[in-house]
């Protein structure tokens, strides 16, 4: 369903902010778009284009929905969690048994994971994927109790996560240090989360795509060819996944591919402050997780940032050295809260400047450069603005003092997620829906922020607002 956008006046230099009633209507949509898209225990990114769960977006989706249904947002947390391996990684999707293997590529029957990571410890009673996507979990597990502490503590929600968070930060943080310098690397783009970030174009570049006969892509079944990654992507994509599951998802073995990256990264950190808070609120001891937290935002601005720049960018490890690349990654570090003054205000002047031109010619932030020549304003993560940097971004901003841009972005992104019938991604710049719609986190994050507005206007509570609609047990068929 799309809003008509409401605004009350404002000064002739600032956005108009939404109306209580128009933030009132955009928590209505979005949470129809939940009720929808909810499987009976976990939340679906979008029915037809991503039919299973999948491990960032459920944080995201979370985040969202612990102000309509906070037994719901712990389901979610706690459904994914179930899926975790005995190595402590959380798998980046966790295949829905009744949906046929065809409605998705790479589906179960190509991780294998119940039979190819046995030797990790993957769970025998679920099908999941065998790379991991960015740890947003510690946060969203914080922020979710906080919003019902007496309900969170009835479930003894943090108890139960605490043992299953330590082990995804430990999988990360010991196994997966693979530069030896305090950070987590990823193995594939898709561990970004930023699948075709120009990013990865260098150290893609050396692995040799599969052979297209081999798979078929579903994804274009259900999406614009021009809005999608193209064939020579994917065909690497699959290559990098192939080799993985054939070396039976053993870190110790060389990768082709592998980067430290600074958005993935700023999460952990962000992760490592949420693990202090949540030990903190079970009593238990939370130094050791602060100091890691300092020594990780020390790891970032030794290794990822970029003086010149002013931006942080992904190290490739074949080679040792920052990939020149300007993404929206490169600004996640805002949300860590021990970064620098100096360096959260160089990211600011960063993300108002010509690369990023929020506030110029760009209401949402771009996932790419947008004076670098592979800037594309429709393709995937090439360059559209996605809902989950937007918040992340407003989330660090506020974090760090900078409240106009702040206020700015949230203002942006609370009517166009409605007004855009919660579409995947944007252009940056005219704003124009790209993707699926009816995206679960769009609608999430849209839940959150315009929560946000209606708190600081002491409007109706959240308690208030209608719950999403009852659970949708049935999930679609396959194309
Ligand atoms: C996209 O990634 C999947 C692969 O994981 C795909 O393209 O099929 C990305 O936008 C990723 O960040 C997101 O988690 C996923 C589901 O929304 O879709």
């Amino acid at each position: 369903m799309r809003t008509r956008l409401l605004t009350t006046g404002a000064r002739p230099d600032q956005r108009p902010e939404p109306t209580t009633a128009h933030a009132r209507a955009v928590v209505h949509a979005a949470a129809r778009v939940l009720g929808a898209n909810w499987t009976g225990a976990s939340t679906v990114p979008s029915r037809r284009l991503y039919p299973h769960q999948w491990s960032w977006d459920s944080a995201f989706v979370a985040i969202g929905l612990r102000h309509l249904a906070p037994a719901r947002a712990r389901r979610e947390l706690r459904s994914l969690f179930a899926a975790q391996w005995d190595d402590g990684r959380v798998p980046h999707i966790v295949f829905h048994p009744d949906v046929p293997e065809g409605a998705y590529f790479p589906g179960p029957g190509f991780w294998r994971s119940s039979t190819a990571g046995t030797g990790r410890g993957a769970p025998r009673s679920a099908e999941t994927s065998g790379i991991v996507q960015p740890p947003v979990h510690a946060l969203a597990a914080w922020l979710v109790h906080r919003s019902d502490p007496a309900g969170s503590e009835r479930e003894g929600f943090l108890a139960g996560l605490y043992r299953p968070l330590l082990a995804w930060q430990r999988y990360l943080t010991d196994v997966r240090d693979l530069g030896g310098g305090g950070l987590a690397s990823i193995v594939h783009p898709w561990e970004s989360g930023m699948d075709n970030s120009p990013a990865w174009d260098r150290p893609l570049a050396r692995v040799a795509p599969a052979d297209p006969g081999g798979f078929r892509r579903a994804d274009l079944n259900h999406g614009s060819a021009g809005d999608r990654p193209t064939d020579l992507d994917y065909g690497r994509y699959v290559a990098l996944a192939a080799a993985y599951r054939d070396d039976r998802y053993d870190d110790t073995a060389p990768r082709r591919f592998a980067v430290e990256d600074p958005g993935f990264n700023a999460l952990l950190a962000a992760s490592d402050h949420a693990l202090a808070d949540i030990a903190g609120a079970l009593g238990r001891d939370a130094t050791g997780h602060r100091a890691l937290a300092t020594a990780r935002a020390e790891s970032l601005l030794e290794r990822l940032w970029d003086e010149r720049t002013g931006l942080f960018h992904a190290r490739d490890l074949h080679d040792d050295r920052l990939l020149p690349a300007r993404g929206a990654a490169g600004l996640l570090p805002l949300i860590v809260p021990g970064l620098p003054a100096a360096t959260a205000d160089r990211l600011h002047r960063t993300l108002i400047g010509p690369h990023f031109g929020l506030g110029g010619g760009c209401r949402m932030v771009p996932s790419h450069d947008l004076l670098a020549p592979e800037h594309d304003p429709a393709r995937y993560w090439r360059g559209p603005a996605w809902f989950n940097i937007a918040w992340l971004v407003e989330r660090g901003l506020r974090l760090h003092g900078a409240l106009r841009t702040a206020d700015d972005l949230r203002t942006t992104a609370v009517t166009v997620a409605a007004g855009s019938g919660f579409a995947e991604y944007l252009d940056p710049r005219t704003l124009g829906a790209h993707g699926a719609r009816d995206f679960s986190w769009t609608a999430a994050l849209a839940v959150d922020l315009a929560v946000a507005v209606l708190g600081e206007r002491g409007a109706a509570p959240p308690a208030a607002l209608p719950a999403p609609e009852a659970t949708v047990a049935r999930l679609p068929p396959g194309p």
